[in-house]
């Protein structure tokens, strides 16, 4: 007898030993939404709640190869992008995944941990819009990581828009990340100032979708890795990007203000909060 099998999701990413953020953070996610998750590892941290002390990335072709063995014996209907951890490993991420140009490719432009941690450098960034940005279905960055990203390529005569509010800036970025050739942006806003996190969706044809979140207390570790990996598992159930895009961040919303403190630092979003009751103790 066999059971049906879930939506599979090849996820890349470096371990975070907390179980916060990274690897195990998707595949808490996926796992979670009913997802069958692989994963690639790119690199190993050592870290805690509080911070990343320190990162050794994999060697580029034991990801390419460990990504290859898998992509080669199952059906995968989505792929998560993570920290990458060298511009070796962006490369050679980026020649498999171009063999597969049918699979929706969510990529979370990691660039810094939560507490601010470099794990990506500038050669690394620009690899990533390089090789990566053009094979995108959804890009994933914070605002922060939406202004550095934009802001890494901007040329001489393109001096437009530095005044102008925060909104128009961030739509400023998007346009210019789309024009990269990624397809949708979304832009997450927990960084900007106000009550409310203002996350909004964009293609080419400008804002698809933007929705107001209630600013939760905490300072939490993983959330952007459990929204791009709930992103991606609405898409390998099936789900256009607009929907995906909304599940995710209600997902994600609810995993955030059912986080647990395990530790001396920040908060850990609850994957699991549905099995763990309803009960709303932080
Ligand atoms: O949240 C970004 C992130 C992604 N991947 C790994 C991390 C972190 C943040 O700490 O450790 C492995």
């Amino acid at each position: 007898m066999t059971t049906t099998t879930p939506p599979i999701v090849l996820v890349f990413a470096g371990t975070d030993p907390t179980g916060g953020a990274g690897l195990q953070a998707d595949v808490l996610t996926l796992a979670s939404l009913g997802c069958h998750p692989l994963s690639v590892v790119t690199a190993v941290t050592v870290q805690d709640t509080v911070g990343v002390d320190d990162f050794l990335p994999m060697e580029a072709d034991w990801i390419a190869d460990q990504a290859r063995s898998v992509l080669e014996d199952m059906p995968v209907a989505a792929i998560k992008i993570g920290m990458i951890g060298s511009v070796e490993a962006v490369a050679a991420i980026a020649e498999v995944v171009s063999d597969y140009p049918d699979i929706p490719l969510v990529l979370d432009p990691v660039l810094t941990s939560g507490r601010g941690d470099p794990l990506a450098n500038e050669e690394l960034m620009r690899a990533m819009i390089d090789l990566l940005l053009p094979q995108t279905t959804v890009l994933t960055p914070n605002s922060l990581e939406a202004r550095r990203l934009a802001e890494s390529f901007e040329d001489d005569e393109d001096d437009e828009s530095e005044t102008g509010d925060e909104a128009t800036e961030l739509s400023t970025c998007a346009r210019r990340l789309i024009d990269l050739g990624c397809e949708y942006v979304l832009i997450t806003g927990a960084h900007e100032q106000g009550t409310q996190v203002v996350n909004t969706l964009y293609n080419t044809r400008g804002v698809v979708h933007r929705q107001n979140w209630e600013r939760l207390p905490g300072s939490y570790h993983g959330s952007g890795c459990t929204l791009a990996a709930a992103l991606a598992g609405f898409l390998a159930l099936g789900q256009d990007v607009d929907e995906a895009a909304r599940e995710a961040q209600a997902y994600t919303w609810q995993t955030l203000k059912h986080a647990y403190r395990p530790g001396m630092g920040q908060h850990i979003p609850d994957r699991m909060y549905w099995v763990h009751g309803d009960d709303d103790e932080e």
